[in-house]
């Protein structure tokens, strides 16, 4: 062989090589790179020698499975399964009923309160061995079980003495997918759905089995395949058929697969005259339409709707109430155990001229009015995903109705996959806020995981933002948001900065110095976006249809509530809605103290500020400066709080894998121009009208 053709064939596998292992992003948290910590190698090697399972387990169950790729991705070692125990080091895995050593290790009655879903790690002695134990009542518990136990590894934490116990606190952890049938996902930045409808059901993408290893590694127990804005298609037997052949993927990873619908599908694909809620013959079709699901999937989990909203079809065009549609459909599903998830994401300005308070008024008055199998979807806030807006005050409101909360992981309004925009703390803001329902301390979070009022079924919904990108989310930040939403629905005590750490240490590296440039960026970055678009309170400023760069100035040919100036309402005098009681008081939609509190000017949270008043431009804030002063201040510390970002992530050249690196700094290099024309569209926009209030200027 020539020299030059060696050199070809060199330089090929080379290539290969660095292709196949090229850090894309795909392996998401779930890497399991060796680690490099030999004392931590050592500890990890002494302590699972052996991998104890059921037998129903030995074969190819994916906690085998995971365990096993897990270890040998982290310890570089294949751990032998066994059937009992032989040695120190054993690393059991079961339930009561399967395992001696859960029953004579772990109190029965500790493990009847993990729930199905909750489990228990517990290093123990068992017949004079030292045992790790992974217990549960389900395969999910388990599953979730290992998932946290190879988490500890990814981490690098001890697994010495380990003594937990955990168990979700909402039932229903569910990703929303807003993919339509043709592939495309509406408000999604990450290339086409993952579900390929056209070869399914005879081909089924091998990422879908990745996918749901990801999900179910931070609990998430739902996927709502399609989009809400929903084509009535979804329910015909060719599409329930394909739905089948994701569901068998699913179903072994605990999740369940739940559609969206469309209000009028008896009449769409049914062929009958009416879709009402009421009419006998619509009540027989939806029956035998949910009879025909759960014969294909026998989990299912139920319906989303989104019902008279942003154009959809609904009850009311019948003449019939939300509850008579959400009934309709809770009755078909009931005796197979599914529920329906009816949103609450409406605004029908005949009811209230101000949009944040039509939900309310609507949905206010149906409380008892649903069957026990209908949860109420609630965005987190009362418009629409805003980089900030205050808790939605139906969260509280309706006591006899369980409320399910939904977020959008997806950065529609947040520089979608171009801008680095943790959002835990977004949503930490609002689990943690108190509504006062039930007198002081009724978190949110108490409210949505059921006990402040009492209520059995629970959810939480993300509205996904994954596509067929190879690092799933476009942006490999963005991968942390769903990430950090799958952990605080399992556990909304959990704070940001844990989750963060533990996402950096399992995305990037364990090396303290990286852990901490990374964390640093990530924890201020949704303040910073906040201010760099909308700050103090200030919502909606965004170009109409594709909600990405800034419109302060745009109005809409006939809609004024999609228009910007309908949110800031600036002019000479100053800048704001006025929502306070002598505006359109939506203040008074919230209990007491907050209503007071967020209806005076003094006291209303600067964050908040122009949410709920117009204040005039001379205002003195607390800090002493003008209003005017400190809207300057926030748009240009935002937009430098980019640059900062991005000087710190170049501080980590050659400390990352190349390839995430360049990737990262392209699209902190955009965020930077983009927060910059948010500055200065913004500014120039809302100076014209400062300009123009003398008093002010003298
Ligand atoms: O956030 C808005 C989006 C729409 C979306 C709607 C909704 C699916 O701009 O694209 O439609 O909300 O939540 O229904």
């Amino acid at each position: 062989m020539n020299n030059r053709l060696l050199c070809l064939i060199c330089i090929f596998f080379g290539f290969l090589v660095g292709v196949l292992w090229a850090e894309d992003g795909y392996r998401l948290w779930l890497r399991y790179e060796p680690i490099t910590d030999s004392v931590r190698i050592q500890e990890y090697k002494n302590s699972i020698k052996q991998i104890v399972l059921p037998e129903s387990f030995r074969s190819d169950d994916v906690i085998k499975k995971e365990l096993q790729r897990g270890l040998s991705g982290l310890l570089g070692v294949t751990v032998p399964c066994t059937d009992s125990i032989t040695q120190n080091g054993a690393l059991v895995i079961g339930t009561a009923e399967d395992s001696d050593a859960v029953r004579k290790c772990i109190d029965a009655s500790t493990l009847e309160a993990c729930g199905p879903d909750g489990y228990v790690i517990r290093s123990v002695q068992f017949n004079d061995r030292s045992v790790t134990i992974i217990a549960g009542n389900t395969h999910s518990g388990l599953l979730y079980g290992v998932f946290h136990f190879l988490r500890l590894m990814e981490t690098t934490q001890s697994l010495c003495d380990l003594s937990i116990q955990q168990k979700p606190g909402i039932q229903n952890r569910l990703l929303n997918h807003w993919d339509n049938l043709d592939g495309s996902v509406e408000r999604g930045y990450a290339g086409e759905s993952i579900w390929d409808w056209e070869t399914l059901p005879e081909t089924v993408s091998p990422r879908i089995k990745d996918y749901a290893r990801a999900n179910a590694s931070i609990g998430i127990n739902g996927v709502v395949v399609n989009n809400v804005n929903s084509q009535a298609e979804i329910l015909t037997a060719d599409y329930i058929r394909k739905a089948t052949a994701i569901a068998d993927v699913l179903r072994p990873y605990g999740i369940r697969l739940y559609f969206s619908i469309k209000f009028t599908s008896p009449h769409v694909i049914g062929g009958l005259e009416t879709s009402d809620p009421l009419d006998t013959e619509v009540v027989e079709w939806w029956k035998k339409k949910a009879a025909e699901i759960y014969a294909a999937i026998p989990d299912f989990g139920g319906f989303l709707v989104k019902a008279y909203s942003e154009g959809q079809p609904g009850p009311q065009q019948y003449g019939r109430s939300h509850a008579d549609g959400a009934n309709l459909l809770a009755k078909a599903l009931a005796p197979h155990g599914g529920v329906v998830m009816w949103r609450s994401f409406v605004y029908d300005l005949t009811i209230d001229s101000d949009r944040t308070k039509c939900a309310y008024l609507e949905f206010v008055p149906l409380d008892g009015k649903f069957a026990s199998n209908v949860l109420i979807q609630t965005k987190n806030g009362p418009i629409d995903f805003q980089p900030r807006e205050p808790f939605n005050p139906l969260f509280g409101a309706m006591k006899k109705t369980p409320l399910m909360m939904e977020l959008q992981i997806t950065q529609e309004y947040t520089g979608q996959a171009k801008h680095l925009v943790y959002l835990a703390p977004q949503w930490k803001e609002v689990l943690d806020a108190d509504t006062y329902a039930n007198g002081a301390g009724t978190t949110v979070a108490t409210i949505i995981d059921g006990s402040a009022q009492g209520h059995s079924v629970s959810g939480i919904a993300g509205v996904s933002g994954i596509g067929s990108d190879r690092n799933w989310t476009g942006h490999h930040f963005s991968q942390a948001n769903w990430y950090a939403f799958g952990r605080l629905a399992w556990d909304a005590d959990l704070s940001s900065e844990a989750i963060v750490e533990e996402w950096i240490r399992m995305t990037w590296s364990n090396e303290p110095e990286v852990v901490k440039v990374i964390a640093d960026i990530m924890d201020g970055s949704w303040q910073s976006c906040i201010d760099y678009m909308t700050p103090l309170g200030l919502h909606h400023l965004m170009a109409e249809g594709h909600h990405y760069g800034p419109g302060p100035g745009y109005v809409h040919p006939q809609r004024h509530d999609w228009s910007s100036t309908y949110y800031h309402k600036a002019d000479a005098e100053g800048i704001g809605f006025d929502r306070s009681k002598t505006g359109t008081n939506a203040v008074s939609q919230y209990y007491s103290p907050l209503n007071e509190r967020f209806n005076s000017l003094e006291t209303c949270p600067q964050e908040y500020l122009l949410w709920f008043h117009h204040v005039s431009w001379s205002h003195r804030m607390a800090s002493g400066d003008s209003l005017w002063d400190q809207l300057q201040a926030r748009y240009r510390g935002g937009a430098d709080d980019v640059k900062k970002m991005k000087a710190a992530w170049i501080s980590l050249a050659g400390k990352v894998d190349q390839e995430r690196f360049e990737h990262v700094n392209r699209r902190l290099e955009m965020q930077l121009t983009n927060a910059e024309q948010w500055r200065d569209i913004c500014l120039a926009y809302f100076g014209q009208f400062v300009k123009v209030n003398e008093e002010f200027n003298h």
